[in-house]
């Protein structure tokens, strides 16, 4: 039984793990968040987020101050006084497309060290299918503990949406998988005090964890098909804006938005954890691969669809001024992570183009080690070519007026064409040329 005074340490206060541990001291069951990095300890304890998620400052500050909620970096501490230990830690891809699991690892050999009978460990990292049982387990059993019969494995991952992580983690399903009922059904009790949503109980952890990567391999995969026929469309001088959202008023279409490419810590890297079980296991899977390929592209076509701009009015890329909105992953986050906007950077130097940035999320350090200058709205807007990349809100209040040299490339579909058109602008987008 989850009793209210038990104790839960967690690995990882990132931009799942916070949130998690905010909702769970919040339902009043004391809160230690273990994490590497000292300086995002020093934040959580003095009462404050490093992550920017809405709400998510003000329960950190009630949680820390009502003493629920506190975080250490030492983790062997954190998991001797715990009866729930859970693990949300990243789990990115190498340079080879292959899984990186070192922070799970890592986390998995402190619990074991400190493991006690009974615990529960709960694993909400997106990891390759089978990696529960695969790995986390035997290193949990270095313990000298027996997974089910001393001590007690679920994995549930995370599905929340950044940006409304506190909205959908006590909203949304949530998917369980254990080693055994017992354990699921552990897992169970405790989520069900943050969501209000339906505890879907499924056969075995590599279940649960195929349910994760295969929601946002659909995702990833739906959004290369927009892409394509995007670029299709452009060749069509068909606006694909308009013919998808068409298309979509078929009861069983739902085609998703094309755009300068797919970044975030979560679409671009999962689907590779199917592609590299799948290998293992001697199934080819060309569709996601595909998928992958595509999305990775588009920020070279973006930057085409800029170049041809430009010659269409008397201009080189070469030397040619561009002015970057938006180099965040999606719109309304600081988070740059695998952001489309890099590649395209790169892409529109390699030409020699003069890159100038404007986003009022991202860090200017980010934005600066890619070697570009930051600048305000004004200016970006002044450059001989604007290319809006992120849907960030602000972004939506751009007048014709404003783009100086009348030269837009909208890669989102968050710019009404006509009223620039009508407002003297020339207006290129992805499937909107
Ligand atoms: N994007 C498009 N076209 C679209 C939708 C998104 O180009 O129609 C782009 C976005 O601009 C962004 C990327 O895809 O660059 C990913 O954005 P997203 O909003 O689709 O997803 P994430 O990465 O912020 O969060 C996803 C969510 N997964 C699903 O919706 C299936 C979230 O629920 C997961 O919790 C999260 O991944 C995760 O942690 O795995």
């Amino acid at each position: 039984m989850i009793k209210e005074n038990s104790s839960i340490a967690i690995f990882g206060l990132g931009h799942m793990g916070l949130p998690t541990a905010a909702l769970l001291a919040q339902s009043g069951l004391k809160v230690r968040g273990v994490d590497i990095n000292k300086e995002n300890v020093k934040i959580v304890n003095s009462g404050r987020s490093p992550i920017m998620e809405p709400g998510l400052d003000e329960m950190v500050k009630k949680t820390v101050e009502n003493d629920l909620l506190s975080a250490t970096s030492d983790a062997g501490e954190a998991v001797r006084n715990s009866q729930i230990i859970m693990v949300i830690v990243p789990t990115p891809v190498d340079e080879n497309k292959k899984s990186d699991l070192s922070a799970v690892i890592s986390a998995s050999e402190s619990i074991s060290k400190n493991l006690k009978k009974d615990d529960l460990v709960i694993i909400e990292s997106t990891v390759p299918p089978g990696t529960c049982e695969n790995m986390v387990i035997p290193l949990l059993e270095k313990s000298g503990y027996k997974a089910g019969k001393d001590f007690k494995v679920a994995y549930t991952p995370e599905r929340a949406l950044p940006n409304n992580t506190l909205y959908e983690m006590t909203h949304n399903a949530r998917v369980i998988g254990g080693i055994d009922l017992e354990s699921a059904k552990m897992a169970a009790l405790l989520y069900e005090r943050i969501t209000n949503g339906e505890i879907i109980m499924v056969q075995n952890l590599v279940t649960a964890e195929m349910v994760k990567l295969m929601e946002n391999t659909y995702r990833d995969t739906n959004i290369a098909l927009a892409n394509e026929l995007a670029l299709v469309c452009d060749a069509l001088g068909v606006d694909a804006v308009e013919a998808i959202q068409a298309a979509n008023h078929h009861p069983r279409v739902n085609i998703h938005t094309p755009g300068p490419g797919v970044g975030g810590h979560c679409l671009s890297i999962d689907p590779y954890f199917i592609v590299e079980t799948a290998r293992e296991n001697g199934v080819k899977t060309p569709l996601i691969k595909t998928s992958r390929e595509v999305n990775e592209g588009m920020p070279g076509e973006v930057s085409k669809i800029v170049q041809l701009a430009l010659e269409d009015v008397g201009k080189t890329i070469e030397g040619s001024k561009i002015g970057i909105l938006g180099v965040a992953y999606k719109g309304n986050v600081a988070d740059a992570r695998e952001t489309p906007a890099q590649p395209l950077i790169k892409n529109l130097m390699k030409k020699r183009a003069e890159v100038l940035v404007n986003d009022p999320y991202v860090s200017p350090e980010i934005i600066k080690s890619w070697g570009v200058e930051m600048v305000d709205l004004e200016k970006a807007l002044s450059c001989d070519c604007v290319v809006l990349v992120t849907d960030h809100d602000i972004y939506r209040n751009i007048k014709p007026s404003m783009v100086k040299k009348g030269l837009l490339v909208c890669t989102r579909p968050v710019l009404d064409r006509e009223t620039f058109q009508k407002g003297g602008v020339i207006f290129k987008g992805v499937g909107r040329s």
